[in-house]
């Protein structure tokens, strides 16, 4: 059946800024306490969106979230108007008040897992908003982010999972560790569940958090409905893991029946291998393994450059696109390789190098700004057309981020009250704009 790879990229939101929030993500810990442009961030992806477009590829996003998140701070006892509560955190618990402000969800890598109908035992497309439990200031986004799935994926075409429960390290990221390998879009795909640790054992096999869990890809695949033949759980490498991997889709990607990796990316390689070779066989596809080898790219020139945090894109006559992030071309090991691999005779024909460099500083590369949802000609139409894009909108969705964000933001000014006032005449001019009603949970208070 015909079906489309929708890329969902998420909307940098109006307080995007440096907080040094994720251990385990050096970008973000190297950027702590320098001064955000959320302005120029949200250009940037919007710059990707429009590119996107540009290839032919279809285009959505999903909102931003709203913060500073009152209710969060609400529930840690501060009390009196919203104004006084955002006043009174930045005052006496700064850095809570910045992990309530974080502009995390633009990641939609980890908005959710997606199941195409192709692949489901009820015909349906399925989606799983990720707990993200590892980093409290992303914890704080599921409730959200499955409120926007359900709104943009309503009716019988479609079903939209709570998280799986967080706590302990039950841990679940979403698509940034789950990749599809299928003969194309519509055909049945093989679903690779990367995990870093057991939620139940006592230890942690690495220094850094191992943030997925194999208990939760385990509860995705079964209430997506993943045939056995359909699904493998492959461990991450705990050194990747301590050398900066944080989500797998950092050291690897998949598009199509092709793989891209890091000679360390998996536990265990050859394992991983065989098995994929095996069950892709069982579905009719044989899978093309682009292995870059620790000796032409190290691991912390993987981690520095982004090189496998790209889009790995099927062109309309079947060639494929890699759209990384500048950081892979100034870095020389992983400019050379990206020459070698298009003069190759692999699979990947072009790169395309973008400026997302806003987005970099937190550690979200290109493929950690989108969420890829493979939907059908019947499933596309079913949807809330709010949430896609084309060059109009786009359009206007520039003019939207023009006219409200700030080009500076430090930690400093995420207790002032007008931030979170001027944030919110935005987030509602938006969803009017989507024709989405009452998302937020500030337009659903008395
Ligand atoms: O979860 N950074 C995000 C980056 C997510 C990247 N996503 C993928 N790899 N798919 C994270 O670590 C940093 C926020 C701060 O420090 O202000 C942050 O949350």
């Amino acid at each position: 059946m015909t079906a489309y790879e929708v890329n969902f990229d998420g909307l940098v939101g109006l307080t995007h800024n440096y907080g040094g929030l994720s251990l385990g993500n050096i970008a973000s810990m190297n950027s702590q306490e320098s001064a955000s442009n959320p302005r120029e961030a949200a250009l940037q992806g919007i710059a990707k969106m429009r590119t996107m477009i540009d290839r032919g590829f279809k285009q959505g996003f999903l909102p931003p979230h709203d913060r500073p998140h009152l209710p969060t701070l609400r529930q840690f006892g501060f009390t009196g108007s919203d104004a006084e509560v955002v006043e009174a955190a930045g005052k006496r618990a700064p850095m809570l008040l910045r992990n309530c402000s974080s502009a995390s969800a633009m990641w939609t890598a980890n908005a959710g897992t997606i199941a195409p109908s192709a692949d489901s035992g009820d015909g349906r497309m399925h989606a799983t908003a990720a707990n993200l439990g590892a980093m409290f200031h992303r914890s704080l986004e599921h409730p959200f982010t499955a409120r926007t799935l359900e709104t943009a994926f309503a009716g019988d075409h479609f079903a939209v999972h709570a998280a799986v429960p967080p706590g302990g390290a039950m841990g679940d990221e979403g698509a940034a560790n789950h990749g599809r390998l299928c003969a194309d879009h519509g055909s049945q795909g093989l679903h690779l569940y990367v995990y870093g640790r057991s939620a139940f054992d006592k230890e942690s096999p690495t220094q850094f958090p191992a943030r997925q869990a194999l208990e939760a890809s385990r509860a995705i695949a079964d209430q997506h409905q993943i045939p056995e033949e359909q699904r493998l759980f492959i461990e991450q490498s705990p050194e990747a893991i301590d050398a900066g991997a944080f989500h797998n889709d950092v050291v690897s990607v998949a598009n199509g029946p092709a793989l891209l990796y890091h000679e360390k990316a998996f536990a265990d390689l050859e394992g991983t291998k065989n098995a994929i070779t095996a069950k892709a066989a069982a579905l009719g596809f044989e899978p093309i393994f682009i292995e870059v080898a620790d000796a032409d790219v190290s691991l912390a020139d993987a981690i520095q450059s982004y090189l496998f945090n790209s889009q790995l894109l099927t062109q309309a006559d079947g060639s494929m696109l890699l759209l990384l992030p500048v950081e892979a071309q100034e870095n020389e090991r992983t400019r050379l390789w990206c020459k070698a691999a298009v003069a190759g005779n692999g699979p990947i024909t072009e790169t395309l190098f973008m400026d997302l460099r806003q987005s970099m500083r937190n550690g979200g590369g290109p493929a950690c700004l989108r969420l890829r949802v493979v939907l059908t000609e019947a499933e596309l139409a079913a949807m809330h057309q709010g949430f896609l894009l084309d060059h109009a909108k786009l359009d206007e969705l520039q003019v939207w981020v023009e006219r409200h964000y700030r080009d500076r933001l430090t930690a400093a000014d995420l207790g002032d009250p007008a931030l979170l006032q001027a944030n919110r005449v935005a987030l509602d001019e938006l969803t009017q704009w989507m024709g989405v009603g009452s998302l937020y949970d500030f337009q659903r208070a008395d």
